[in-house]
């Protein structure tokens, strides 16, 4: 610990412990004293994100009192904790949350009243917290929602990241990228802790095998309270900042060199400076590097330090502590608690093992080759000499401990195939032989040329296998430290290794997931430790993504099941499958849609100038742009579907079913073709929306900037969402969930969640398309002579070449990457999945045609994917892995 000189002891209050403020001002009064004293505006010039602040201080103060008392009782009661380390938080807007968790909606409504605002426009002042790319880190702040909900002792560890994930903006028909600066108007929802600081060190040198750091910063906690639902219960967020070590160590910096502290400031300022914006792959960046270590050791030190306080033997700490790493990002954690443990703490290296590999646990989010985390030694070795000393000592302990099982495995591969080698060997040698006393008795020349022709033969011939040699080579496959098989030579730390090694527990995200990667990525793991391997099926909070997002929807459930309870248990749901049948139910449902809808339409008014009707069928695809994810395919099919609007007389047009189709996501700032992709998906929107012929019977929208804010708006207004990524890329998917719960019916690959969604909806609900995951390896094998195309597809990729939607030759290569063997040949077989999804696709027209049955669907996805709530992941977590459990027999939970 670095600074404990503000170990000041409050003297004991009666009532709150709070800054007095929030108790003693009733809400309404709150609202007030901020506006005027904490932002300063008055009454007559308060701007809304003006109002937002003073509404999210209020707020705070009052969070601040459940997070002080639930700490306090959490600390007194020294329950097991659970820490999720995660790389990503993507928070998104605090308030509104908040708000409800705490119960308090009502109250702040009638404050508002005041000054002419409702909640929900007050909400859309705050920016999002945007420190996250995707469904990785949403997923971690799901899982921060239900562990408070749920009162199970958790706190997440991350990095607070003075820019997020980048703002989106289009020009000239391409994406471009703005840097987020959310900080800019304060934070009401994070509070600073100068007195919690830790040294984090790096590069440097071994002396006497103890290491002394080339390099320090400071690590600075900022907590972010995480009220649960409609429970005393608020968990934290301990996010970390990184200081210079000249800026808090004052008298160092008067005495020091004034530039060289300013240098050392730089130097940290950078770790913390920015999120790095790629989803599902990876940059193999120094700085990376050292943002994983930075917040990964801060967080082993202050848990260690408080699990300190209340007891003395380490060798305790897995009662009390279980580690979840959210994918690699804080795998080094494995190498740095060994480090902690033996160098600060003194435990003997087997101890110190032991304890590890009883605290650590790791989630797979991740099969894609390119987003598996591969460290160079070189790299790693520089930056944390220790830990790369750890690491080659952790793997070698490993290779040994698996020697026998390899040898054996080796022995019995030998034994099957060495019989029939030695049977050809012997007889090869017997020939010789005789070969040699023939030449004998034709004399000395022949004899030298028959020696001759004996030792070439020899020398060739296929030497029975070594076991030694053959042993070696398998171990290899089971290392932790592999040489890369691109640059010979170079040797890479594979810390989805280093993690297996290091867990108790290693999970997949969905039930197909946790089964490839059992197959495919770790079956050697597997047969060592086939217990370690489980499958922990991904949610969401249905407060956020449901009962928030969307209040008109969530107060006709609560009013067809008679109770909200459904918000805290989403298994009642179900009941909603009889209301299915009702035709009055499912008119007010379609009133619902239709009126999010609206919302949407105005939304795509204001970003993009497109006027939407709110009539047509609402079709969203949003998520990270990526090949694997497949928007191209979508936009292949919609350039066929503009052709054959074209092509129509107007009868048939005017059968036709109509479309508005949105896409959202960003492309990662140095993913060349996920940029092609966007900008091909908005040139399309220009061509068709500005064509006078087909009005509104199709629009394509790329809606900018998509984040949860995004989202929270899209997601209601969908009828039909696309989640048809190549069968076996996307783990898991999460805003398939979200989409289903709010009555968005799934267009789909039998992928990730998917499946499961399908199995809980019936797979007759869904339009499911395309090839098995079990199918891809052969077909992709097939693509190197294939040419079965789709003439639809061929025609759509026609026009694009053409220039129909512009820059033919800027779209040269997106183009080539899907038709060319020789610069990407289809990797993830767009063209064997085409005719398929255009058939899916026919089916949801005809459906949308009977809007009775298209609606009842509607609430059945809603009624049936209860399963989903984060609420039951959670729970299935603290079973089945972390074994911690929720506080009971305490009436200190519910209010
Ligand atoms: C995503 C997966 O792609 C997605 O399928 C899954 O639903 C989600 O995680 C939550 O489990 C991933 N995001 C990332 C981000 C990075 C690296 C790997 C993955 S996998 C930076």
């Amino acid at each position: 610990k670095v600074r404990s000189m503000l170990d000041i002891s409050f003297p004991p209050k009666e009532e709150d412990t709070s800054n007095g403020v929030a108790p003693k001002l009733g809400v309404e009064a709150s609202i007030e004293h901020e506006l005027k004293y904490r932002v300063s505006a008055n009454n007559t010039d308060a701007r809304p994100v003006k109002l937002y602040q003073s509404v999210a201080w209020s707020v705070h103060d009052r969070l601040v009192d459940a997070f002080d008392q639930t700490q306090a009782y959490w600390k007194e009661k020294d329950p097991k904790h659970i820490y999720y380390l995660s790389a990503e938080f993507l928070m998104g807007r605090t308030l509104t949350n908040a708000v409800n968790n705490l119960d308090l909606g009502g109250e702040y409504a009638e404050a508002l009243k005041k000054y002419g605002a409702d909640l929900e426009t007050v909400a859309t002042g705050e920016l999002d917290a945007a420190l996250g790319n995707g469904g990785l880190g949403r997923l971690a702040a799901c899982f921060l929602d239900s562990m408070a909900s749920l009162d199970l002792p958790g706190w997440g560890y991350g990095i607070r990241y003075r820019y997020g994930m980048f703002k989106q903006g289009v020009k000239d028909g391409l994406q471009v990228e703005l840097p987020d600066y959310w900080l800019d108007n304060g934070n009401p929802w994070e509070i600073r802790r100068p007195e919690t600081q830790f040294k984090v060190g790096f590069y440097g040198s071994l002396e006497d095998g103890k290491w002394v750091p080339g390099e320090e910063v400071i690590a600075e906690a900022y907590d972010v309270p995480i009220p649960g639902y409609k429970t005393k219960t608020c968990g934290n967020l301990r996010l970390w900042d990184a200081l210079a070590p000249e800026e808090f160590d004052l008298e160092a910096f008067n005495a020091g060199d004034y530039s060289k502290a300013v240098e050392q400031k730089r130097r940290a300022d950078g770790i913390t400076a920015v999120l790095y914006p790629n989803d599902a792959t990876e940059e193999g960046k120094e700085l990376r590097l050292k943002q994983q270590f930075f917040f990964v050791s801060a967080s082993l030190q202050d848990t260690i330090a408080r699990y300190l306080e209340q007891h003395k033997d380490l060798a305790g700490l897995p009662d009390k502590a279980c580690f979840q790493m959210n994918d690699t990002h804080p795998t080094i954690a494995v190498a740095e608690l060994m480090r902690l443990l033996i160098d600060e703490h003194g435990l003997s290296y087997d101890d110190a093992w032991a304890i590890t590999t009883k605290c650590v646990a790791y989630t797979n989010h991740t099969v894609m080759p390119e987003a598996l985390e591969k460290w160079p030694v070189r790299v790693l070795a520089k930056l944390l000499p220790r830990h790369m000393q750890l690491i080659e000592q952790i793997n070698s302990n490993w290779l040994d401990s698996i020697t026998g099982h390899v040898t054996a495995k080796v022995e019995a591969e030998l034994a099957a195939s060495d019989a029939e080698k030695q049977k050809k060997a012997d007889a090869a040698a017997e020939e010789r032989k005789a070969a040699l006393v023939a030449a004998e008795a034709k004399g000395e020349e022949a004899l030298a040329a028959a020696k001759k022709m004996v030792s070439e033969e020899e020398a060739a011939e296929e030497k029975p296998a070594d076991k030694a040699t053959l042993v070696e080579e398998k171990l290899k496959t089971y290392s932790i430290i592999q040489e890369n098989q691109w640059t010979k030579g170079e040797m890479l730390v594979n810390m989805a290794y280093l993690a297996v090694v290091g867990s108790f527990a290693v999970n997949g995200v969905a039930a197909i997931h946790s089964e490839i990667i059992k197959t495919d990525i770790f079956p050697h793991f597997v047969e060592i430790f086939p217990e370690r391997f489980q499958n922990k099926t991904n949610g969401v909070t249905l407060r956020r993504w449901l009962a928030y997002c969307n209040p008109e929807l969530s107060a006709l459930i609560t009013e067809a099941l008679g109770t909200d309870e459904w918000v805290r248990d989403a298994t009642l749901l179900a009941k909603l499958k009889p209301f299915a049948e009702d035709a009055a139910f499912r008119a007010r449902w379609r009133e619902v849609k239709q009126q999010k809808k609206k919302a949407l339409a105005e939304r795509i008014r204001e970003q993009t100038g497109y006027q939407v009707s709110t009539e047509p069928m609402y079709d969203i695809h949003v998520k990270r742009i990526h090949e694997y994810k497949r928007q191209y395919m979508n936009a292949i099919s919609l350039i066929h579907r503009y052709k054959v609007l074209k092509e129509m007389t107007p009868e048939q047009r005017a059968k036709a079913v109509p479309r508005v189709v949105v896409f959202g996501g960003k492309a990662a700032s140095a993913y060349y073709m996920a940029k092609k992709i966007v900008a091909l998906i908005l040139s399309i929107g220009e061509t068709v929306n500005n064509d006078p012929e087909i009005g509104d019977l199709l629009k394509v929208v790329f809606l900018p900037n998509y984040n949860v804010s995004e989202a929270e708006l899209i997601i209601p207004a969908a009828e039909i969402s696309q989640h048809i990524s190549t069968a076996g890329t996307e783990a898991s998917g999460t805003s398939n969930m979200k989409f289903a719960l709010n009555g968005a019916l799934i267009i789909g690959t039998l992928d990730g969640a998917n499946i499961e969604i399908g199995e809980n909806t019936g797979f007759e609900n869904l339009f499911i398309f395309g090839v098995k995951a079990d199918e891809i390896n052969k077909l992709r094998e097939d693509r190197k002579n294939f040419s079965d195309y789709d003439p639809r597809y061929t025609a759509a990729l026609q026009m694009v070449s053409s220039g129909v939607f512009g820059r033919p030759e800027y779209f040269e290569d997106l183009v080539a990457s899907i038709t060319d063997m020789n610069r990407g040949n289809d990797w993830f077989l767009l063209a064997n999945d085409f005719a398929s999804y255009m058939d899916a696709q026919d089916a949801i027209d005809e459906l949308y045609r009977d809007q009775e049955e298209w609606t009842r669907r509607s609430i059945i996805y809603t009624a049936s994917n209860g399963f989903f709530s984060s609420d039951r992941t959670i729970d299935q977590y603290a079973r089945e892995i972390w074994n911690v459990w929720r506080l009971e027999g305490s009436d200190y939970q519910r209010h």
